[in-house]
């Protein structure tokens, strides 16, 4: 076993949280570990899938005694109908955030809030989408693009524009199942036809169709909100950062930006830093201003602008349990309505700043391209003048802090490992280096590890296990969201001292290049960059993506958009491995579609794995991957 001595441990990360907690009680202030023992034991029929309330004669609740709903839908089409509709729910979340990008795409301007900093990029998509760009205006390509990108949204004919850029066996696969995604608010729509009353209630065509809406996420709106995010901040490149709850600064005006969508963290970064905001804070008392971040909002500016992340999804309530945090900011997804009640126990500002996620006792300021300077604005400044309202016998900032290396997007990623093998990197650059290390055997393969947290797991354990299990057994990890930030937090992005954990040819590969052994590739919807990956392994090594010694795991998920995520990874050919259960164990047929051997296995070349048991389900990735190696003969 190797000594993990400059790791943070998971029983160092629940100290600080305990400490945290008897301030809670101190307060009066409810947390979600009482909310958990509130709510448990969970309902089982909920936990299974097996209850039905999409229409009013029920709910029904399949049971021995009645095997039908009340319409005589079995536990099959229940069960499957349910995972449809978890299906679209994450589907819609995570491209109705590739929307608001592209309508803020549709706003930059030269001097404007929001810039094309990345034209190369720009041009590089239209190419691809077939738009002329010779002699264009860069803001008047910007816009012709943003209105193609919104077309892929509710276009009558045809498919996403990005399936093009998968291998041309998965598109094929594709085809032949018939789950080619089309618009992608039809994907949607059409599952939600499908899932209501008297419409689809065969096992298969759910299951079929939740592919279809899944892809409509990966390879649609989850591709526009990276890629175009990348256009206007910049494609992340590697950068030095910092995690962990010890990053917020006692002496600091705090204010932890906390979402996902990186229009509204952009600005409040840019005017955090503004000196007229810096000499303000100071005139407060302050000594200066600190930015942190929670969940994939602080994935996206740690990436490309290095700042610190205070932690991950279970951790927002501890920001503001520290006494030290300002103003906590939020735009959408993974934002507990607790932080409203919660902030009140405290002097914290709790901002709301998008119509999608209003919340009980917040203060509401809605953010928009064309007003964000001005918005961002007033929050920091909101966030100053609360400096004097906080109560100094509440503050405790446990000090936990690791060093992070972040910003591993695929063009950076491809840059490094190229770069150790040629001096010279054309335009993209190739994944060929990366490939040598695997079929040498110096890598074994690689783990793309996504996902939540959630209390059915001990916080953050099966991250940070599996990944260190990966790591011994050189295999390279690559990571977004918040195992994204259980990896930051534990050390394990640490470029100078985390390598010293791996085998020796993954230390090989970490020494040469220069990374650390998980590679932070963003937040939720960035799992994009994870797809573009193995299409560029798959057509650089002419091996299908299904036989890759590659394997998706989400140990710790929890969230509608994480059912979206692992059925457009499966969708494109990698094996997908689940810590917790999809409720969906109340139908065999279902379970059979998605974990048997000929089910979604027999249209995609890849199916889910599930299993609670968190080592056991590290051996069995670690299984899986040695079996594509051997299959390929390597
Ligand atoms: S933030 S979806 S808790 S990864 Fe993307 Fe974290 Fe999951 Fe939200």
């Amino acid at each position: 076993m190797k000594d993990w001595a400059f790791t943070t441990t998971i029983e160092e990360m629940e100290a600080a949280t305990n400490s945290l907690l008897e301030t809670a009680q101190k307060v009066g202030a409810d947390t979600w570990q009482q909310r958990v023992k509130n709510q448990t034991p969970h309902c089982g029929f909920g936990e299974s899938g097996t209850c039905c309330r999409i229409c009013s004669m029920g709910p029904c609740r399949i049971t021995k005694k009645s095997p039908r709903g009340i319409c005589g839908c079995d536990v099959h089409g229940i069960v499957g109908r349910n995972f449809l509709m978890f299906t679209a729910g994450g589907a819609a979340t995570h491209s109705d955030h590739g929307r608001e990008i592209m309508h803020t795409l549709y706003q930059t301007h030269e001097g404007g809030n929001y810039q094309v900093k990345d034209p190369e990029k720009l041009i590089r998509i239209a190419k691809e989408w077939g738009v002329e760009t010779e002699g264009k205006d860069i803001y008047d390509l910007a816009h012709e693009m943003a209105e193609i990108g919104l077309l892929e949204y509710g276009k009558p004919f045809g498919t996403q524009r990005f399936l093009k850029r998968a291998p041309e066996h998965t598109q094929k696969l594709w085809a032949d199942a018939g789950i080619e995604p089309r618009a992608i608010d039809r994907e949607v729509s059409t599952a939600m036809h499908m899932t209501h009353m008297g419409c689809s209630s065969l096992p298969e065509a759910l299951v079929r169709q939740a592919l279809r809406a899944g892809l409509s996420d990966g390879w649609g709106g989850s591709m526009m909100g990276t890629e175009f995010s990348d256009v206007m901040f910049g494609t992340p490149k590697p950068i030095d950062t910092t995690a962990n709850i010890g990053v917020m600064e006692k002496d600091n005006v705090n204010i932890v930006v906390h979402g996902h969508d990186p229009s509204l963290s952009e600005m409040i970064v840019y005017y955090a830093n503004d000196p007229e905001m810096i000499a303000y804070a100071k005139s407060m008392g302050a000594k200066g201003i600190t930015v942190s971040g929670v969940c994939c909002t602080s994935n996206e500016v740690a990436m490309r602008h290095g700042i610190p992340m205070a932690g991950n999804y279970l951790n927002q309530e501890n920001v503001v349990l520290t006494g030290a945090c300002e103003a906590i900011v939020v735009d959408v997804q993974c934002i507990f309505p607790a932080l409203g009640p919660l902030s009140k126990c405290f002097h914290t500002k709790f901002i709301t700043t998008s119509p999608i996620a209003r919340i009980p006792d917040s203060e509401f300021i809605q953010f928009s391209a064309k007003t964000a300077g001005d918005n961002a604005k007033a929050i920091v400044k909101m966030a100053i003048e609360n400096f004097k309202n906080r109560k100094p016998e509440l503050v405790n900032i446990p000090n936990l802090k690791q060093n992070a290396r972040v910003g591993y997007s695929v063009e950076a990623i491809v840059k490094v490992l190229d770069g150790v093998a040629n001096s010279q990197v054309d335009e993209f650059g190739t994944t060929k280096p990366l490939l040598e290390c695997v079929t040498s055997g110096v890598l074994r393969g690689a783990v793309a590890m996504v996902g939540c947290n959630n209390p059915k797991v001990r916080p953050d354990s099966a991250h940070i296990g599996l990944m260190k299990k990966m790591l011994e057994n050189d295999i390279i990890v690559i990571t977004t969201g918040c195992a994204a930030q259980a990896a930051a937090k534990a050390g394990l992005m640490d470029p100078v001292q985390a390598k010293e954990y791996c085998g020796a040819g993954l230390k090989r590969v970490c020494e040469l290049a220069g990374i650390p052994p998980v590679l932070h590739m963003g937040s939720c919807v960035d799992i994009s960059r994870m797809l573009i990956l193995a299409a560029e392994l798959s057509k650089d090594s002419g091996i299908p993506i299904s036989q890759l010694p590659v394997v998706g795991c989400a140990p710790e998920w929890m969230s509608e958009k994480a059912v979206s995520i692992g059925n457009y990874v499966v969708a494109t050919g990698i094996e997908t491995f689940l810590g917790v259960d999809p409720y969906v164990k109340g139908s065999t047929e279902i379970c059979e579609l998605l974990t048997g051997e000929h089910g979604v296995k027999d249209w995609v070349e890849a199916k889910y794995v599930v299993d609670t048991d968190i080592d056991s389900l590290g051996d069995k990735m670690i299984e899986c991957i040695e079996a594509k190696r051997a299959a390929l003969g390597i």
